[in-house]
C-alpha cells in the first residue's frame, strides 16, 4: 500500500498526539540522551547516571550533570520542529503533546500543557521530604573548547530537612508520575492520529505509547533519521528530522508557511 500521505492524515485528523524524544531537541543543540557526554561525564553511560543509586553514590556528579544539560537548554533555543509542534495544536484544538524530555523547549515554542512523562530540569525537590525546591539561580558556566569540565556541583540542601535536593526527572528504576501516565494513556486512546518524534522507542513505559495508540486504531506516524525499534509500529515512517520534516507537513496540511 502507497504510504499514506502525513499532511492529508493530519489535516482530516480529530486528535492528535505528539510524543516526542530526545531528537525532538537535537536541532536546537541539546544532545540527545544516548549521545557521548562531553568532558567528566564522556565516560558514563547516562544510563548508568541516571538512577538514584549514582546520585546516592555522588550526588556531586550527578547534580553536576543536571546543572550543566540544565544549562545547556536555558541557552538552547525551540527549533522549527517545536514550533510546528505548537502550531499543529493551534489547528487541532483536541492535541496533547505527550514528551520524555526534561527540557521545556515544547513550553517555550507555544505548547500548553506538554505531559512530562520523565519530568523536568526546572523541578528539582528534595530527595528525602520531596519539598519543590527552587532551581539554582545561576548554572555552570559553558565550558572552553578545551578545558575539562569538572562537572561536580555539591547539590543545596532541602530548606526543610536539610537533606540533598535531586533533579525533578524521573531515573531508571523509579515509576513515572501517575498523574503524567494516566493523563497520556488516556489522551492516546481516544487520539485518531499519533506522531512519535526523536525517539529510539527504547525505555518502557515510555515506549508503549506509540504500542497503545496503534491498539486503540489511530494512525501511527514516525519522524527519525534513522531506523527504530517503533519501525514495527509505524504505518507511516518519515526518515528525516524534526525541524525538517514537521514545518513541511504543517505547511502541506494548513498552508502555513
Ligand atoms: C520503571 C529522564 C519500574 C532522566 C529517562 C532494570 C532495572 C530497572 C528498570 C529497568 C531495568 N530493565 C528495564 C527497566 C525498565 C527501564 C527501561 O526501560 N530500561 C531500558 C534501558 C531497557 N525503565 C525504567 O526504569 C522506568 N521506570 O520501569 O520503573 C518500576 C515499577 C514499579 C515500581 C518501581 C519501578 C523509568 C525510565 C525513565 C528513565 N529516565 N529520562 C534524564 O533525562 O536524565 S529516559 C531517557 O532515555 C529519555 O527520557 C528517553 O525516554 C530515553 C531514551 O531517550 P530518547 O528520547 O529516545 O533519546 P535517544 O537518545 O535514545 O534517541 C534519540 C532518537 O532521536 C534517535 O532515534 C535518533 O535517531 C533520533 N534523532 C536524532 N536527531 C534527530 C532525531 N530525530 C528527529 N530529529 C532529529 N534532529
Ligand atoms: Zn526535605
Amino acid at each position: 500500500m502507497p504510504e499514506r500521505d502525513a499532511a492529508e492524515l493530519l489535516r482530516d485528523a480529530k486528535r492528535v498526539v505528539v510524543f516526542t524524544g530526545a531528537g525532538m531537541s537535537a536541532e536546537s543543540g541539546v544532545p540527545t540522551f544516548r549521545d557521548a557526554l562531553t568532558g567528566l561525564w564522556a565516560r558514563f553511560d547516562p544510563k548508568s547516571l541516571a538512577t538514584p543509586e549514582a546520585f546516592a553514590a555522588e550526588p556531586a556528579l550527578v547534580w553536576g550533570w543536571y546543572e550543566w544539560r540544565r544549562a545547556e537548554v536555558l541557552r538552547a533555543r525551540p527549533n522549527a520542529g517545536h514550533d510546528a509542534v505548537a502550531a499543529i495544536e493551534a489547528h487541532v484544538p483536541d492535541t496533547v503533546v505527550i514528551t520524555q524530555n526534561v527540557d521545556d523547549l515544547h513550553e517555550r515554542a507555544g505548547s500548553r500543557t506538554p505531559i512530562h512523562l520523565h519530568g523536568s530540569l526546572f523541578t528539582p525537590r528534595c530527595s528525602s521530604c520531596d519539598r519543590p525546591a527552587p532551581p539554582p539561580a545561576t548554572t555552570p558556566a559553558p565550558a572552553g573548547p578545551h578545558e575539562e569540565l569538572d562537572g561536580r556541583l555539591p547539590p543545596p540542601s532541602c530548606a526543610d530537612c536539610g537533606a540533598p535536593v535531586r533533579p525533578g526527572v524521573v531515573w531508571f528504576g523509579e515509576q513515572l508520575p501517575t498523574h503524567a501516565l494516566s493523563a497520556a494513556t488516556e489522551a492516546v486512546f481516544g487520539c485518531d492520529l499519533l506522531f512519535t518524534v526523536g525517539t529510539s522507542g527504547l525505555v518502557y513505559p515510555a515506549a508503549e505509547i506509540p504500542y497503545v495508540a496503534a491498539r486503540s486504531g489511530a494512525t501511527v506516524v514516525q519522524v527519525n533519521p534513522e531506523p527504530t525499534a517503533l519501525d514495527a509500529v509505524a504505518d507511516v515512517n518519515l526518515r528525516g528530522t524534526a525541524a525538517q520534516i514537521l514545518p513541511d507537513l504543517v505547511a502541506r496540511a494548513w498552508g502555513d508557511r
